[in-house]
């Protein structure tokens, strides 16, 4: 089999440059380890930038996402049991949709069915062949045959766990990371939210986060330890903790139902450099990790598959071949912008084993500041309806 592009993952990042790809005319095979049912059952982002909204639109599949979305103006950060708003739009024009990654993704499928787009799932043993010649190729196993697809490029966007990164030596790769002393028990419910925007709080018992995905169904988050099991917490637990750690003013109306998913997310920064190597591009999760606080992990793909299509399409269309070799200094200048307010995020909102009176008082201030001062709201705003592409 021969195609353009090869793409390895079927998730947000690896669905979305399909789409675009497509839309172009360029021939792109996505080959996905997992069934379509499975990747649409996994619970992950919530809220996406105006910049995914518009590569949504771009692609021709954000009907739904207009139609069902919830546009944001504003999110409340809470502590102390008090809480303030922060206006995104007292200082830039642009609000955030609260749209579920899993719709999104569903979207996704849903368009390159339409359009035919060749999807492959239940693949294995996915390997990347001569990615520095001029002629890449995959082989991977499919229904028990071996499959051999050569291409022109190959992107990874295949997620943290995938295969493509490997791809490049460990002697080119540069890894950076850091691997934060919990992780988030989410629940998703049958609940109405308890309101109407997001609540990021920081409580003495740690953080909690108070999300949703439409007027009935909610997601909350709270702080537990790395070593933490979603069998260790009952909903009635749950719900007593996350009670115990939002103002009162939301815990007296929070209304509690049953847990339709719980599961546990560690949290970690990662970005491995380049996020290039011959004729791989690395795209997503496959080249960067954020922990979820700044909702910046889906967004920052949206960003990359934003160069990466472009500079494919001056390739493929314009004969011009600029883009595919700028784009991972591209990419990275604003991954690493992502990366540092999701660290600020979490860093000011979490509490950390052994952290002592000073660095809570720290904290404090910086919450304090935040309260207070237009400009560090600014600052948060900016970053959490995202930076330009
Ligand atoms: P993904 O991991 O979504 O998709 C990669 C795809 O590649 C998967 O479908 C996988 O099956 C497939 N794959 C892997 N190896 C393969 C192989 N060898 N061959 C073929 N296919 C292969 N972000 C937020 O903004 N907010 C959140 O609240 C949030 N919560 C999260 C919770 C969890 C548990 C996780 C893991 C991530 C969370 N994220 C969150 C981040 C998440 O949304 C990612 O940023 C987003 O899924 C990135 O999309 P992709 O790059 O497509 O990677
Ligand atoms: C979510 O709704 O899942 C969500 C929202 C904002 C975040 C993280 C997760 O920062």
């Amino acid at each position: 089999m021969r195609t353009q592009v090869v793409i390895i993952g079927g998730g947000p990042s690896g669905l979305l440059l399909g789409q675009l790809l497509h839309n172009a005319g360029i021939d792109a095979v996505i080959l996905e380890r997992q069934t379509r049912e499975y990747v649409l059952s996994r619970i992950r982002a919530g809220v996406l930038e105006r910049g995914l909204v518009g590569l949504m639109e771009q692609a021709g599949v954000a009907d739904r996402l207009k139609k069902e979305g919830y546009e944001h103006d504003g999110t409340i950060m809470a502590y102390d049991n008090r809480s303030f708003r922060i206006q995104f739009t007292d200082y830039i024009d642009k609000p955030v949709t609260v749209y579920g990654q899993t719709e999104v993704t569903r979207d996704l499928y849903d368009a390159r069915e339409r359009v035919g787009g060749k999807t492959l799932f239940l693949v294995e043993d996915v390997v990347i062949e001569d990615i520095t010649t001029e002629n890449p190729a995959v082989t991977c196993r499919v229904d028990g045959e071996t499959l051999r697809i050569e291409c022109d490029y190959v992107c990874g966007c295949d997620g943290f766990h995938g295969v493509s990164r490997q791809a490049i030596p460990a002697d080119v790769r540069r890894e950076f990371e850091k691997v934060y002393p919990f992780g988030w028990l989410g629940v998703l419910s049958d609940t109405p939210p308890v309101n109407e925007e997001l609540v990021y709080a920081n409580s003495e018992r740690g953080f909690a986060l108070c999300s949703m995905r439409n007027e009935n169904l909610s997601r909350y988050y709270i702080q537990c330890s790395q070593e933490d099991s979603i069998d260790n917490w009952s909903d009635a637990d749950f719900w007593d903790e996350l009670k115990r750690r939002i103002p009162e003013s939301y815990a007296d109306q929070l209304v509690t139902g049953d847990a339709i998913e719980k599961s546990i997310a560690p949290l970690r920064s990662f970005v491995c450099e380049p996020m290039q190597w011959g004729k791989l591009f690395l795209c997503g999760d496959a080249a960067h990790i954020v922990p979820p606080t700044g909702a910046k992990g889906l967004n920052t793909a949206a960003s990359d598959v934003h160069y990466l299509f472009n500079a494919l399409r001056q390739y493929y269309i314009d004969k011009d071949s600029s883009g595919v070799e700028s784009y991972s200094i591209k990419a990275l200048a604003r991954v690493w912008k992502a990366e540092r307010f999701s660290w600020w995020m979490t860093s000011m909102l979490h509490r950390f084993p052994n952290q002592s009176d000073f660095d809570l008082r720290i904290q404090w201030a910086e919450l304090e500041f935040l309260r207070e001062n237009k400009s560090a709201q600014a600052s948060l705003a900016i970053n959490y309806v995202g930076l330009p592409y």
